[in-house]
């Protein structure tokens, strides 16, 4: 990887991402970009406002700073998608072409794009979710996923671009903030339980969804990216480490706060996860480049609470 691009790079994947990104590129060889100022733990990088709907002002990016690979993260989650549907599908549609095709005109190497465990539906068989399986999401987000994926299978196919993706469960992580999604129970739980409060969760207590600490996210993304051309047999890939419910992850999280409680008031999130998979079989990333999570829930409990510990400690 030479010359970098991150779009969304303040997001709660593009914050993470961002910083590994910048130990294997060198500083001067990475270009973070959202449309909001950099939270104060990424300042120190290249950074420019770049809203992804300025096809010009993409090209213009690329062009200018010789950018060869392409982080595109910029995107609405699925909660907020659902208060704002045509804009989220405006932002996540035209985005990803306005990126794909700045990628063709500018010969870009390679871009990376998440898509995500909502491109299922509740036609889906939701248990060991296959690779291949019936597609019908019922969100906008998840609708405009599984046309992501098709645009970048056919870029892929028609222009030649190495477009790679993963879909991504709900991730779960301590540095920043995940921003309406239908997975952020999982993080927030945290953060209620290391102020001493309880918590009263937006999903069901038995609603079970697969989800990722973030260290595996990224190290997934890299180990997809590096991966030989030859081994990749699909371009969206299946990707699971465990999958939890609100009641076992209130249990893992009691270990360390006993008196820690979670109240259930399902909302329409609870609806929203209910058409998406519970379980995920990923055998297809384990077998073309050799996928391996290393987080298991409770080394994610324990890794979390350490770490928010020490951040309020600070
Ligand atoms: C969301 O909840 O919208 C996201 C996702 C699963 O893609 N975290």
């Amino acid at each position: 990887m030479k010359n970098v691009l991150v779009t969304g790079a303040c997001g709660q994947l593009g914050s993470e991402l961002s910083l590994v990104l910048e130990k294997m590129t060198g500083t001067e060889n990475l270009v973070i970009s959202d449309i909001c100022r950099p939270p104060a733990h990424l300042s120190h990088l290249q950074f420019l406002m770049l809203d992804i709907l300025d096809e010009q002002a993409v090209k213009q990016v690329i062009e200018e700073h010789s950018i060869n690979v392409i982080f595109h993260l910029a995107a609405m989650l699925s909660a907020t998608g659902e208060h704002r549907p045509r804009q989220a599908w405006t932002l996540n549609m035209e985005g990803l072409i306005n990126v794909l095709d700045a990628a063709r005109t500018h010969k870009v190497d390679k871009v990376f794009w998440p898509s995500s465990i909502a491109a299922f539906g509740s036609h889906t068989q939701l248990d060991k979710t296959p690779q291949h399986t019936i597609m019908d999401p019922e969100t906008i987000y998840g609708i405009s996923k599984l046309s992501g994926e098709l645009w970048c299978k056919y870029y892929v196919d028609r222009f030649a671009i190495d477009v790679r993706s993963i879909r991504f469960p709900g991730l779960i992580s301590y540095k920043s903030p995940p921003g309406g999604g239908t997975t952020d129970y999982a993080v927030a739980i945290f953060h209620q339980a290391l102020k001493g409060e309880d918590f009263e969760c937006f999903l069901g207590e038995n609603t079970r969804l697969p989800m990722m600490y973030m260290p595996d996210a990224v190290e997934a993304i890299f180990k997809l990216m590096q991966a030989p051309k030859e081994s990749i047999s699909v371009r969206s890939y299946n990707l699971a480490a465990f999958s939890v419910t609100p009641g076992e992850l209130t249990l893992a999280i009691q270990k360390h706060f006993p008196h820690f409680s979670t109240r259930y008031n399902p909302d329409f999130r609870d609806l929203i996860a209910k058409t998406w998979p519970s379980t995920i079989d990923d055998s297809v990333a384990r077998n073309d480049w050799g996928w391996q999570p290393q987080y298991e829930l409770s080394e994610v409990v324990n890794d979390m609470v350490t770490n928010l510990r020490m951040t309020i400690d600070d």
